[in-house]
């Protein structure tokens, strides 16, 4: 009984083989990094129940957002489905260099991840949103915590390295303090919106957020490449960090160079994937404004797109 089953599992791994032209996956698990913002954690439910779907096996393992990149490099974990150019791009192209894991194509996406504020913050701030007049506001920022200075409510550390060298290298008169969680963005925000109180934070679009708290990024000195790298870039002449991040962001998947020969069928699909900003949007808004689990905001989400969105993606593998 036991030797048949596995002769017709063996045949019928064959005989998708034979129509698709590819080789069968392998049975061991696809891993999935899951990180610690929710438009990540739906979309790796997302894609990990397509692969469940196409008969891979699946497993999902939470994993710091910057140290991931030297996971997916060595094969630990096979991708990650959200590399956001502002806060993962040092991160992806340091593992790029150093090998084993490639691009694996864009979303659709444009992304923007920096200091955001509600708009009534602008009632306070009126010259908003440049960042110089942010400076010249910045006693309206001020708490207990902070002094006479501006509180900046940063994202989670693992998210973006820089923000004290921002405030740094453009002599601005702001405290950068780290939130524990996108959680405490969000409660943040909530909190100052009973009586209007000025706020700036890390935000990003796509992002619940936007449909929650209409806002606006601070603009920054833009973004140039190299402002990372090369104190010369940047209007600071003697520093790194002087500029805002990308305005117009990628938003990439990563795979392990490994993927493709181990699990061909599911790195095709991979290959296909690509999310547009409404429905990033839309799985972020799943968990934190209707708060389901992500499990069951993915087999939502999957639900009302797996005609229109996800079957082709699928189908263009299996001829
Ligand atoms: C990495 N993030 C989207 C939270 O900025």
């Amino acid at each position: 009984m036991k030797r048949f089953a596995k002769t017709s599992i063996a045949c019928v791994a064959l005989s998708i083989a034979a129509v698709t032209g590819h080789a069968a996956d392998s049975s061991d698990p696809i891993v999935i990094p899951i990180h610690n913002w929710s438009s990540q954690i739906v979309m790796s439910n997302v894609v990990g129940q397509i692969f469940e779907a196409a008969g891979n096996n699946v497993e999902y393992v939470t994993t710091d957002s910057q140290a991931v990149y030297e996971s997916v490099r060595t094969g630990d974990v096979a991708l990650e489905l959200e590399v956001w150019e502002g806060a993962f791009g040092a991160s992806f192209r340091a593992a790029l260099e150093k090998g084993g894991l490639h691009d694996a194509g864009d979303h659709d996406a444009v992304t923007r991840e920096d200091w955001w504020y509600p708009m009534w913050t602008k009632e306070a701030c009126p010259g908003l949103p440049s960042w110089e007049a942010l400076n010249a506001c910045a006693d309206k920022f001020a708490t207990a915590e902070t002094g006479d200075k501006g509180r900046y409510l940063d994202g989670p550390v693992d998210w973006l390295k820089h923000g004290q060298e921002r405030v740094a290298a453009l002599d601005m008169n702001f405290v950068v303090v780290n939130a524990g969680s996108a959680a405490a963005l969000w409660a943040e925000i909530g909190a100052a919106e009973a009586d209007k109180r000025p706020v700036v934070v890390f935000n990003w679009t796509p992002n619940f957020a936007e449909a929650v708290w209409p806002g606006e990024f601070v603009e920054f000195p833009a973004w140039e490449e190299g402002c990372d790298k090369d104190p010369a870039v940047g209007p600071n002449p003697d520093a790194l960090f002087d500029c805002g991040n990308p305005a117009e962001g990628y938003l990439k998947k990563a795979a392990w160079d490994g993927m493709k020969d181990k699990w061909p069928n599911a790195y095709c699909v991979l290959q296909n994937i690509s999310f547009t900003n409404p429905q990033i949007a839309e799985m972020a808004k799943l968990v934190d404004t209707d708060e389901l689990e992500p499990e069951e905001a993915a087999t939502e989400w999957l639900e009302a797109n797996q005609e229109a969105v996800v079957a082709p993606w699928v189908q263009a593998c299996a001829s």
